[in-house]
């Protein structure tokens, strides 16, 4: 269960940004849709910091009413709320993709079935926190792929005691015909540069409950085409956050706590596959819109 809020922390985002010129990261929190509330100024150096508080809900609060000085949104330039998380992943975690890895090979089809129902879910490392694409930066398309398509996630944000803290969005590009050939292809299919996403800030103060009704939407633009477009609810997820939280820390430490991808629902038709300079564009409706450029790494 995420960590329950004061009605006033309902829709706290939390993020990382720069305002250009000036190179330093701060730390912010947007309460409306125009300006972002300066934490940096008011001692918070670091968000991983902030996320490590028992009475996080609280602490916004109260960081809320110190008067923050504030910049405009359009000013400044969001980055990856990831910070010195480990991103992981789980898979097969919805019946479209149990379905999607089927069709995509015979040669692995039975451990997809099989795990889709197992006890112990498919989880895999993602990608190093400083690898981490932010809003508006390139993803990856492998240049020894043929098939390679994004993968629109909801992503659980832990703290190091493994305590759901928040909810962003994911994505984990994928390379299919390099993952369809063999299983054991699977890290060469999903960790490469660029091949992770995350962004654009951090939501806090929702219940599981809340979470499990939102929209996740993709779409992909080529040039003023809409070459594809899909929609499922968070809540077509088969497990539950806990049990995906709970296996993720199982005899593993997170000293910086952690990022999870929940796993795809939306899965573009086989003979799609994503060109360089598309545009990727994730909407979950409780959290925002993660938008990314894709090129050939
Ligand atoms: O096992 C392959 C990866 C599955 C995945 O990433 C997903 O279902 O989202
Ligand atoms: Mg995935």
């Amino acid at each position: 269960m995420l960590t329950p809020a004061t009605p006033s922390t309902e829709s706290t985002r939390l993020c990382r940004f720069t305002v250009p010129p000036a190179p330093g990261v701060r730390i912010g929190l947007i309460q409306n849709g125009s300006t972002v509330g300066d934490l940096t100024a008011a001692g918070v150096a670091r968000l991983t910091s902030l996320l490590e508080r028992a009475d996080l809900a609280g602490e916004l609060v109260r960081l809320s009413q110190a008067g923050l000085p504030e910049h405009s949104l359009e000013r400044i330039r969001i980055l990856t709320p990831v910070e010195s998380q480990e991103v992981w992943a789980a898979g097969v975690t919805y019946l479209r993709s149990k379905q999607a890895r089927m069709e995509e090979s015979e040669f692995s089809a039975s451990a997809y079935d099989r795990v889709y129902d197992a006890v112990r879910p498919e989880i895999f490392f993602k990608s190093l926190p400083d690898k981490v694409v932010s809003p508006g930066g390139a993803v990856g398309i492998r240049r020894d792929a043929a098939w390679s398509v994004p993968e629109p996630e909801l992503a659980l944000v832990m703290n190091s005691s493994g305590t759901i803290v928040g909810v962003t969005i994911g994505n984990d590009m994928s390379s299919r015909d390099i993952e369809g050939e063999n299983l054991l292809y699977l890290p060469q299919a999903k960790i490469y540069t660029a091949s992770c996403a995350v962004g654009p800030w951090i939501v806090v103060g929702h219940r599981e409950d809340d979470v499990r009704t939102w929209s996740i939407q993709l779409e992909i633009q080529r040039g003023a085409d809409t070459v594809f477009a899909g929609e499922t609810r968070a809540g077509q997820l088969k497990r539950s956050f806990t049990e995906l939280v709970d296996h993720l820390f199982r005899s593993q430490a997170f000293p910086h706590g952690a990022v999870l991808l929940t796993g795809a629902g939306i899965v573009p038709p086989d003979d799609f596959t994503l060109h360089a300079g598309d545009s990727v564009r994730i909407t979950i409706s409780g959290i925002g819109t993660l938008e990314n450029p894709v090129a050939v790494v």
